[in-house]
C-alpha cells in the first residue's frame, strides 16, 4: 500500500526478474570521490534508490580524483585511466552526461557532470531509468536545461493558509522553524531536484512585509540551508510597501533615497544571511497590492529599484506583468501589454517580467498572452498554476502539462512562422541571458502533498517542462505513470490516454468553445455564470461571457475591444477570421449568434450543449478505465482516485446543468436531443453557496 508520500521517487523494487537481475549484476560498486554536501545527497539518493530498485545492498568505494564523475560498475577495481571514459566538454553548469562506458573491455555507467549540482541531475536521471526499466547496454545521455530559472511559486502565507491551495496547509511551519527541520522539507528539495526546479519562491504574491523581518529572516535561512545541497534557491515576495511597514519610512516611493537605500541595506542583510539569495517576486499594482503606481511612478520604476539593490548579489528581480486596474474600463486582456510594452528594453539586465501562460488569469484553455509575441528587449518567464484554481481544485484530474504543452507549442509568429511560445521564454528567439518558468505550486500538508493522487503528475510534468519546454505530455505522463505506479504497459496505456484527455474533459464541462472565467465568485469553486454584482466589472462573469438574447461571446475583433490587434498579424488574422479560428476559442474572440452554424453543421447553441455534454461522457469513460485498472494499483490510491473520479462526474453534471440552463434563458431554445436533462432548476444552482470552499483569502467577497 502507498500512501502517496514518496511521490514519484518510491523506488519500488523492479518487478521483471530478468532485468533485476542484470541490473543486480551490473550494478554492485559505486565509484564516488567528493563530500561535499551535495555529493553526500547523491550517496544518500544513490542508498535509497538503489537499495530499493534492486533490492540488495550496494557497495560504496571513496575514489580520489573522480571529481563530479561518478561510476556505477559491477567491478570492484576501477582501471585507473577512468578518466579517459568522459569528460564534461561543452556542458553547461547544471548539466550532465550519463554513458554505458567500455574500458578495458570492461563496461560501466558513468554519469559526469561540471558542478556538483549537474551530478546529481545526473543521478536522478540514472534512477529514472531504472525505475522505467530502461535497458544500460547502451546509455548515451547528454541534459543540459533549456531554462534558467525553473521555480515554485507558493501563494503561502504566514499563518499557512495556502491561497488557492487545495492540499492542506503551508507546508512551511514558520513557528517551528529556524530549529525544527521537518522531513518534508528535505522530501521537498529531493522531488524538486529530481526534475530539476532549482528555485523556490517560499511566499504568497500577496505579500506580508514581515518575512522580511529578521525574525522571519532566520527561518527562510534555515530553508535555505536545508535546499542549498539540492541545487535550490531561495527567493521571496517584496511587498512594496515594506520600508514604511517593517521599516519606518513615510513613503515607499521608488525614487525616494531613503527607500532606495532602505532596499539596499534590507538586500545585503539578506545575503549576509543567505549568501544564495536568488531574489524577488514581486506583484505590484495589482489587486490591491501596493506598488510604484501609488507614487505616480512606472513598473519599471519599481522593478529597477529592486534591480540595483540586487546586482551586486547576481540577485534578480521577477516583476509581475499580471496587472489590470479597476479604474480602466478597457478590456481586462489587453491592460498588462498596454502597460509593459513601451517600456521594453528598459529594464536592468536582472529583471525579468513574469507573464502568466494567457492575458486573463489560468482558465481551463486560453490563447497565448500577446506579450510573449511582443518584447524582444525583455526577458518573459512563463508563470503557469499548477494548482486548479480554475480546473477543479485538489478533486479534478486534469493533466497539466496537456495544457502548459499546448501554450509552450502556440506561434506568435514574432519572427515569422515558429517562433513559439517556447523559444521565448527559454530565451533562444532573441538570445536572452535570462530565461525562466514558474509554476505555481500545488503543494500542502496532505499526506500524498498534492490532495489528488495525479495532481503529482502536475507538479511533476511542470519540473520536466521547466527543463525542456519541448518535452510532449505524452512522454511526460508515460514517465510519471511508470514511476509512481507500474511499468506494466497494460496499465501504462489505457492510463496515459485517461490522462491527456483528462484536461480537455475540464475544458468541456466547464468552459466549451473559447467560453472563460464564469467561475463561481471568490472562490471559484463551480459555475456562477449569472454573477454580476461585484464592484469592480471585469471580477462578474458576464463581463466574459456577454450573454443576450442575440448571442453570446466576447468580441476582441475590431469590430469589439480589437484585444487581437496585439498579437502579430499572421495571428490575429487566423482568430479574426471565422473560417479559420479555431473553435476552442471562438467566443473568447467573437460574439455570435445563437444559431451561428459551426463546422459540423450544428447550431452554436447545440454545440455548446453537446460539448458540456462530452465533457460529462469523457468523466464517465475515466471512471471506466479507472474501474478496470484495480488490479494494477494498490488499493488505498485506486479507491482513492476512484472517489475523486466520482466526485468530478457529480461535478461535471452541475456545470453542464447550470450553465446550459442558465444560457437559455437568452438563447430561448431547446437543448439539443443528445444532452442528458439537467438534474435540477436554475434556481437551485443559483441557491448553492460555499463560503468555507477551500483556497479563499478574506479579500475576497
Ligand atoms: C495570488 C487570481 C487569483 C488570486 C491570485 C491572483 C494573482 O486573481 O484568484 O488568488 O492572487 O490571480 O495571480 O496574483
Amino acid at each position: 500500500m502507498s500512501n502517496g508520500y514518496e511521490l514519484w521517487l518510491n523506488y519500488q523494487k523492479v518487478t521483471d526478474d530478468a532485468l533485476l537481475n542484470q541490473y543486480r549484476s551490473s550494478l554492485q560498486t559505486v565509484y564516488l570521490e567528493g563530500e561535499s554536501d551535495t555529493h553526500l545527497a547523491i550517496k544518500k539518493e544513490l542508498q535509497m534508490g538503489l537499495g530499493g530498485l534492486l533490492d540488495t545492498e550496494v557497495v560504496f568505494q571513496k575514489y580520489n580524483g573522480l571529481g563530479n564523475t561518478l561510476i556505477v560498475s559491477k567491478y570492484k577495481d576501477l582501471p585507473q585511466d577512468f578518466k579517459t571514459i568522459v569528460t564534461a566538454e561543452g556542458l553547461t553548469e547544471e548539466g550532465y552526461i550519463i554513458k554505458t562506458a567500455q574500458l578495458n573491455g570492461k563496461s560501466h555507467v558513468v554519469v559526469s557532470s561540471k558542478e556538483d549540482v549537474g551530478l546529481l541531475y545526473g543521478t536522478f536521471h540514472f534512477l529514472r531509468l531504472l525505475q522505467t526499466h530502461s535497458s544500460l547496454a547502451n546509455i548515451d545521455i547528454m541534459e543540459m536545461p533549456k531554462v534558467n530559472i525553473r521555480v515554485l511559486n507558493h501563494w503561502d502565507n504566514l499563518d499557512r493558509s495556502v491561497e488557492r491551495g487545495y492540499a492542506g496547509f503551508s507546508i512551511w511551519n514558520w513557528h517551528t522553524l529556524p530549529n525544527y527541520i521537518d522531513q518534508r522539507y528535505i522530501d521537498y528539495a529531493r522531488a524538486n531536484a529530481s526534475v530539476g526546479i532549482n528555485g523556490t519562491v517560499v511566499t504568497n504574491v500577496n505579500a506580508n512585509a514581515l518575512i522580511l523581518t529578521p525574525h522571519y529572516l532566520e527561518k527562510v535561512k534555515a530553508l535555505a540551508e536545508v535546499f542549498r545541497p539540492y541545487g535550490i534557491k531561495v527567493y521571496l515576495t517584496a511587498r512594496f510597501s515594506a520600508p514604511i511597514e517593517i521599516g519606518g519610512l513615510e513613503t515607499a516611493d521608488p525614487l525616494d533615497a531613503g527607500v532606495i537605500q532602505w532596499w539596499k541595506d534590507k538586500t545585503k542583510e539578506i545575503y549576509t544571511m543567505i549568501p544564495d539569495f536568488g531574489g524577488f517576486l514581486v506583484k505590484a499594482n495589482s489587486e490591491g497590492q501596493p506598488g510604484p503606481q501609488n507614487y505616480g511612478r512606472s513598473h519599471l520604476d519599481g522593478a529597477n529599484l529592486l534591480a540595483d539593490a540586487l546586482e551586486p548579489y547576481d540577485g534578480v528581480v521577477m516583476w509581475r506583468a499580471f496587472v489590470y486596474s479597476e479604474h480602466d474600463p478597457t478590456d481586462r486582456a489587453k491592460q498588462a501589454y498596454s502597460e509593459f510594452l513601451p517600456e521594453d528594453g528598459k529594464f536592468k539586465d536582472n529583471v525579468i517580467l513574469q507573464v502568466k501562460n494567457g492575458a486573463i488569469d489560468f482558465q481551463p484553455r486560453e490563447p497565448f498572452h500577446p506579450m510573449f509575441g511582443a518584447m524582444p528587449n525583455t526577458p518573459l518567464m512563463m508563470e503557469f498554476q499548477i494548482t486548479k484554481e480554475y480546473l477543479g481544485f485538489a478533486t479534478h484530474l486534469a493533466f497539466l502539462p496537456k495544457l502548459f504543452e499546448e501554450t509552450l507549442k502556440s506561434d506568435t509568429y514574432r519572427k515569422g512562422k515558429g517562433a513559439t511560445v517556447a523559444k521565448v521564454i527559454d530565451g533562444s528567439l532573441d538570445n536572452k541571458k535570462l530565461s525562466g518558468m514558474a509554476g505555481v505550486s500545488n503543494v500542502g500538508t496532505d499526506i500524498n502533498w498534492t490532495g489528488h493522487p495525479f495532481g503529482q503528475a502536475d507538479w511533476y510534468g511542470f519540473g520536466r517542462l521547466a527543463w525542456d519546454p519541448y518535452l510532449s505530455a505524452e512522454d511526460i505522463a508515460d514517465e510519471w505513470l511508470r514511476l509512481t505506479f507500474s511499468n506494466d504497459d497494460k496499465f501504462v496505456e489505457p492510463v496515459k490516454k485517461m490522462m491527456i484527455e483528462s484536461r480537455e474533459a475540464v475544458v468541456n464541462y466547464m468552459n466549451p468553445l473559447g467560453l472563460h472565467h464564469i467561475f463561481d465568485t471568490g472562490h471559484h469553486y463551480g459555475p456562477g455564470p449569472w454573477v454580476g454584482n461585484l464592484s469592480r466589472p471585469e471580477w462578474n462573469p458576464v463581463y466574459y461571457h456577454k450573454a443576450d438574447t442575440e448571442g453570446i461571446g466576447f468580441d476582441r475583433t475590431k469590430t469589439g475591444s480589437n484585444a487581437l490587434s496585439q498579437y502579430a498579424p499572421e495571428v490575429e488574422e487566423m482568430f479574426t477570421n471565422l473560417e479559420t479560428c479555431p473553435e476552442e476559442y471562438l467566443l473568447w474572440f467573437h460574439h455570435l449568434p445563437w444559431d451561428y452554424t459551426l463546422k459540423n453543421g450544428r447550431t452554436l447553441w447545440e454545440g455548446m450543449g453537446l460539448k458540456y455534454q462530452e465533457g460529462v461522457d469523457q468523466v464517465r469513460d475515466m471512471i471506466k478505465i479507472w474501474k478496470a485498472m484495480e488490479p494494477y494499483v494498490d488499493e488505498f490510491r485506486h479507491h482513492q482516485v476512484s472517489m475523486l473520479l466520482n466526485i468530478q462526474l457529480k461535478e461535471a453534471i452541475w456545470w453542464k446543468d447550470a450553465c446550459m440552463l442558465y444560457f437559455q434563458t437568452f438563447s430561448k431554445m431547446d437543448f439539443p436531443k443528445e444532452m442528458e436533462a439537467p438534474e435540477h432548476t436554475l434556481e437551485y444552482y443559483k441557491s448553492l453557496k460555499f463560503p468555507y470552499a477551500p483556497g479563499i483569502r478574506p479579500r475576497w467577497d
